[in-house]
């Protein structure tokens, strides 16, 4: 997933057709649509083959181009000349620099570059060839589009609307509704009003505190008038035709939620970078979101076009289309969920498991500005909003797969003394009443070719030949499982500890309970250790077969020891 995707030049015949500066280092192959979820180690931007660093802004700086005014071009006819016109690369003198750097965090993204490509530039039409072909009703439904933001970049929140103003058949849009969600910038207050003032379709709505972008979402949709809601983030560029595909397919089924497909406005130098077709957005463990190929087989064994549309296990979040009623019968988002993040597994999980579909529509084309941080303050600590509202989701949604988001670096989040991630009931009876299918039904139909095995590792059994002096070997009862939450299981009671002295006994399973948990040292030759957490003692602690008899005893680790080394029938961990 996390794997660099190429990102196609934009169209060539372009540049010849207008008649612009040379661009050299036009083409970017960097894919910037991979994300550095915060709740995985970031890797630094990977490059193809041939590539130069991209670290820097040297790509985008030609002392030979002079610096292009700022036109507002809003009201004024489009300038071929304009710096960004058309999505190319905007090219800055080197004495620019300093500014580029100064302005950057302002968005995390060239936002001084950003201010001097006009507001309704051009940008290549990178549909495929085929979607010329396709039809569309004359009696779609309208959609509000709502916009929701925090101290967004003010030409890059006037660009993302004037996209959609500008590429849009005005009757299907019904309205774009700005929801300011309690931006600090003043900039974005009467400024803002007073420029959307021309604009008759444009509404704004403040929440009165900082509510995060689901709860904005939230408020925006509840005073949509539109039969379709269409979301979308505040740094976007909709593209040429863009919007029908997406309400066609939601006119032929009401129940299908539909995405375009998301391409790159490069954060450095601003230009429209078009990405690979056949991309569909999954999830890995701990429900990371990622994009992945299909792969050749797949697209042969269902015939598809290069425009037919892509079924996603789960959706990027910020851009997609949806029924406004069909989006309140699954009782919209969890409005439990906090500022950012996790929402799109919800609404995913949601969609699919309760009777929905989501697709990537390949002839409906958004660029979007990904950036390597969030410009915006977190009222809480990002990684801990994060986390949280993915132990909502999995508590609500994954049934016994949420032993695997755990399992994969969340053990911490198990004590609900140490994180409330609030009350689920509400959550919990929607699923009920809607009568959703479980998360194994999702794995078996939705991503069969997710790798989500129940438990680490099963069978467990001592190293060496010993197995007749160890009685768990014994007997149809004597099969014990290594599970995600790293107890040693046998159905549902767990090998334990006992208060005193350094023996062993079953007990009740109780995921919560730390002293429960054992680390599984594949590099000291199987070895199972338990860990034990009184401060008296640092010492570790394995489970160690009793030479003489049957018994199981708790003994400090010895990596010599051969009655500490365990090993399992099988592993299903990668
Ligand atoms: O507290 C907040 N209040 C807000 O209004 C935080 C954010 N926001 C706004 C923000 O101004 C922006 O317009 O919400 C929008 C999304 O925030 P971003 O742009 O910081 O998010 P992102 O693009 O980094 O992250 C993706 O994942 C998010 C998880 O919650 C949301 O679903 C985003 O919409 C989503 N973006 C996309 O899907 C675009 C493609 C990214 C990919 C892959
Ligand atoms: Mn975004």
């Amino acid at each position: 997933v996390d794997e660099e995707r190429p990102v196609k030049p934009p169209i060539e015949d372009v540049q010849e057709e207008v008649n612009i500066i040379e661009l050299k280092e036009q083409v970017r192959m960097v894919d910037k649509r991979n994300l550095n979820p915060v709740n995985e180690p970031t890797n630094s931007t990977k490059l193809l083959a041939g590539e130069k660093s991209d670290d820097n802004l040297t790509a985008v700086r030609n002392p030979s181009v002079h610096k292009v005014l700022a036109v507002d071009l809003t009201l004024a006819p489009r300038n071929p000349n304009a710096v960004g016109q058309f999505g190319w690369a905007a090219l800055l003198s080197s004495n620019e620099d300093t500014e580029v750097k100064r302005r950057w965090n302002e968005g995390y993204f060239n936002v001084y570059l950003s201010d001097r490509i006009p507001l309704d530039r051009a940008i290549p039409d990178t549909r495929p060839e085929m979607c010329a072909q396709n039809l569309v009703h004359d009696d779609l439904p309208s959609t509000s589009v709502i916009f929701c933001f925090v101290d967004e970049v003010w030409s890059t929140l006037l660009r993302s609307v004037h996209s959609v103003l500008n590429r849009s058949p005005p009757h299907l849009i019904k309205e774009v509704i700005l929801v300011d969600d309690f931006s600090t910038k003043e900039y974005l207050k009467e400024p803002l009003d007073e420029y959307m003032s021309q604009f008759p379709k444009v509404r704004i709505v403040r929440m009165k505190e900082r509510q995060g972008l689901i709860r904005a979402r939230l408020a925006g949709a509840a005073i949509a008038q539109g039969e379709v809601l269409t979301f979308l983030d505040s740094h976007i560029e909709c593209n040429v035709g863009w919007l029908e595909p997406l309400l066609e397919r939601i006119y032929l089924d009401r129940k299908k939620v539909a995405c375009p497909v998301i391409e790159v406005i490069n954060e450095k130098d601003m230009s429209y970078m078009l990405v690979d077709n056949f991309q569909r957005g999954i999830f890995k463990w701990p429900l990371v979101f990622g994009w992945d190929t299909l792969s050749q087989e797949y697209i042969k064994r269902n015939n598809m076009a290069v425009t037919d549309p892509i079924r996603c296990p789960v959706m990027a979040g910020g851009l997609f289309s949806i029924d406004k009623k069909y989006f309140y019968e699954l009782g919209a988002y969890d409005s439990g969920l906090d500022v950012w993040g996790g929402e799109n597994m919800e609404i995913s999980f949601k969609i699919w498991m309760c009777g929905g579909e989501i697709e990537i529509i390949p002839c409906s084309r958004v660029g979007h500005i990904f950036r390597g941080q969030s410009p915006y303050k977190f009222p809480k600590d990002k990684h801990k909003t994060v986390e949280r509202n993915l132990a909502r989701v999995a508590e609500v949604w994954l049934d016994e797969y949420k032993e695997l988001f755990y399992g994969h670096s969340y053990h911490h989040l198990l004590d609900k003394t140490v994180i409330d991630i609030g009350n689920l009931t509400e959550q919990i009876e929607l699923r009920n009443r809607l009568k959703c299918k479980s998360f194994k039904w999702y794995l078996d139909n939705v991503y069969p070719d997710m790798h989500a095995p129940l438990v680490q590792a099963e069978g467990l059994v001592l190293n060496l030949g010993l197995r007749k002096c160890l009685s768990l070997q014994e007997g149809s009862l004597q099969c014990f499982n290594f599970t995600w939450m790293k107890t040693i299981r046998q159905q549902q009671l767990c090998v334990a500890p006992q208060d005193e002295g350094n023996g062993l006994a079953l007990q009740l399973c109780d995921n919560t309970n730390p002293k429960l948990r054992w680390d599984y040292r594949s590099s000291s030759s199987a070895l199972a250790e338990h860990i034990i957490a009184e401060s008296s003692s640092s010492q570790l602690m394995c489970l160690e077969a009793g030479s003489q008899d049957n018994s199981l005893l708790l003994n400090p680790c010895v990596s010599s020891n051969i009655f500490q080394r365990w090993q399992f029938t099988q592993y299903h961990a990668q």
